[in-house]
């Protein structure tokens, strides 16, 4: 028992040191949260893909108490092995060390300073291993004298061992503690309040009555700040205050600009109701949603750098070092409105979106239109290969038309007789023309649709089907204004955007 304790205080006494080390120079660096994001750049394209698909948005929480469960069991058996020499237990706490530092390096935007909390991480586990190793009553001894060590106050025996592991476990849980808090408080939320609300200069239209069928059973028309759908690989949210907030503007351009928050806040914002969605999601799945942003037409930005001749994508950076490659024709074309956003709903964006500034492309899928805490726009050439094509993830990728089914839900158990159908619908940029639901493979029947908003937004529909006493099959499927008409050919979201028809079951009794 003492044996797996010592390693396994020495591994948590590392990562503690560590974490408040962090938080005092810089949160990014905690060795658990850098070895975190390391593997979650390092994990393959179809875990990643199973993982959001599994557990959503928590799939970093289920990483970070995987990668908790996996050191502790190694630290445990790095102290029973340490039983008569601590050399065993004091090189898996140095790899431990090794591994954190080597995390620290592969992140992308932590200079020499982010080397600091690693280091000092590896330090403490290997001096509080060595110390406890110490202290530790020895194995012959601890059984048969036991009673007479409890005795002896001041010599070495299993009482002192207990208190000294008991102080250093206080210990522990305090600098872990105190680094948590640290982290969690630095500047951004108290900059993102201060803002207040954000106002633009031309407000988009309002949302008419009809435009959503939420009594049926569909969304809300504006999805709330909070239940927007949220795709990022940061395990822990960019905390970026607005002071010292700088975007640069440079590559093939006339004019470098760097241009600060409040650069940003000065200019005409315009409101656009813009529907965004995510190419992993699966056909009937969530990562869609819709809201009212507010920012500064990036055609605007673009146009006073002044684009050069033979410029192609727009390659953003974030500062957790996430990029990602825009054409620039689409972010030039004059209806499109692609925003450098500000504000979702009227608010600053909320840090897990972005905080504080972003893109917003409508039509193209988020991952390579939609950087959050955008730092940097580098005008170039597709040659420059971002984060999600290293994956194998195209270079372009308009969002396909869909539609979903919300109501009944999937194995739902309803009434048979009268029931009404109810989902949504997109193709953006185009406009959806018409939904079709059919039950059993039977004949298609047009399904009512919302009052349109625009055609970058999603469309409700909804519709009285008779369901007979049994299991039933439920199709939907979309036609937009181009004239096209979803396929049924299913195609995962790999490498440009899932296909095919979503259907439910359910059973009418
Ligand atoms: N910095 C950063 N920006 C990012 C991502 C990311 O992982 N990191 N994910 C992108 C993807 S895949 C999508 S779909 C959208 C999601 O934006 P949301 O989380 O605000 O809904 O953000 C995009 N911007
Ligand atoms: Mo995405």
């Amino acid at each position: 028992m003492a044996a797996a304790l010592i390693g396994v205080l020495a591994a948590v006494g590392a990562l503690a040191a560590g974490h408040l080390v962090a938080g005092l120079l810089e949160p990014s660096s905690s060795p658990y949260l850098a070895v975190g994001n390391t593997a979650i750049d390092l994990t393959p394209e179809p875990v990643k893909a199973f993982a959001i698909e599994q557990f959503g948005e928590n799939d970093k929480i289920v990483l970070l108490l995987g990668m908790g469960v996996v050191i502790l069991l190694l630290a445990a058996v790095a102290g029973l092995l340490s039983r008569r020499s601590p050399v065993p237990g004091l090189i898996v706490i140095g790899v431990f060390g090794a591994v954190g530092i080597a995390a620290a390096l592969a992140r992308p935007t932590l200079g020499v300073l982010g080397l600091v909390a690693p280091v000092v991480a590896a330090l403490a586990g290997l001096a509080t291993f060595w110390w406890l190793h110490r202290k530790a009553p020895r194995p012959e001894v601890a059984d048969d004298e036991d009673a007479e060590q409890a005795d002896s106050s001041g010599g070495s025996g299993r009482r002192r061992f207990l208190i000294t592991s008991g102080a250093v476990t206080a210990g522990v849980a305090a600098s872990g503690a105190v680094g948590q808090l640290l982290i969690g408080s630095r500047g951004a939320e108290q900059s993102r309040r201060a803002i207040g609300r954000i106002v633009p200069a031309r407000k988009a239209p309002p949302i008419p009555a009809g435009a959503d069928f939420t009594g049926a059973g569909t969304p809300p028309f504006l999805t709330p700040n909070p239940d927007f759908y949220r795709v990022d690989t940061a395990l822990r949210v960019p905390r970026l205050p607005t002071d010292g907030y700088r975007l640069r503007v440079h590559g093939m351009v006339e004019r470098e600009l760097n241009l600060s928050y409040d650069d940003l806040m000065g200019r005409p914002l315009v409101e656009k109701t813009i529907t965004m969605t995510c190419v992993s999601n699966q056909v009937g799945g969530p990562y869609v949603s819709t809201s009212n942003f507010v920012g500064v037409p990036i055609r605007d930005i673009l146009n006073e750098a002044g684009v050069r001749p033979g410029a192609e994508q727009v390659f953003s950076t974030s500062v957790d070092g996430y990029t990602a490659g825009t054409p620039v024709e689409v972010l030039l074309e004059r209806d499109r409105d692609a925003l450098i956003a500000l504000g979702m709903n009227g608010e600053p964006l909320p840090l897990e979106h972005g905080f504080p500034v972003r893109m917003v492309t409508p039509g193209l899928y988020g991952y390579l239109s939609a950087t959050k805490w955008l730092v940097d726009l580098e005008l170039t050439t597709f040659d420059k290969v971002t984060y999600w094509e290293e994956r194998g993830w195209a270079e372009r990728a308009p969002i396909k038309t869909q539609s979903r089914i919300d109501r009944p839900g999937a194995f739902q158990k309803l009434p048979a007789g009268r029931t009404t159908a109810a989902g949504i619908a997109w193709a953006q940029q185009t406009g959806i023309e018409r939904v079709e639901v059919r039950v059993d493979s039977g004949p298609w029947q047009e399904a009512e649709l919302s009052t349109q908003v625009g055609v970058d937004t999603w469309r409700m529909w909804r519709i009285e089907l008779d369901l007979e006493p049994g299991g039933h099959n439920i199709e939907c499927r979309a036609t937009d204004r181009s004239g096209y008409t979803q396929t049924s050919d299913r195609v995962p979201p790999i490498p440009d955007g899932a296909t095919g028809w979503h259907s439910i079951f359910c059973t009418a009794q």
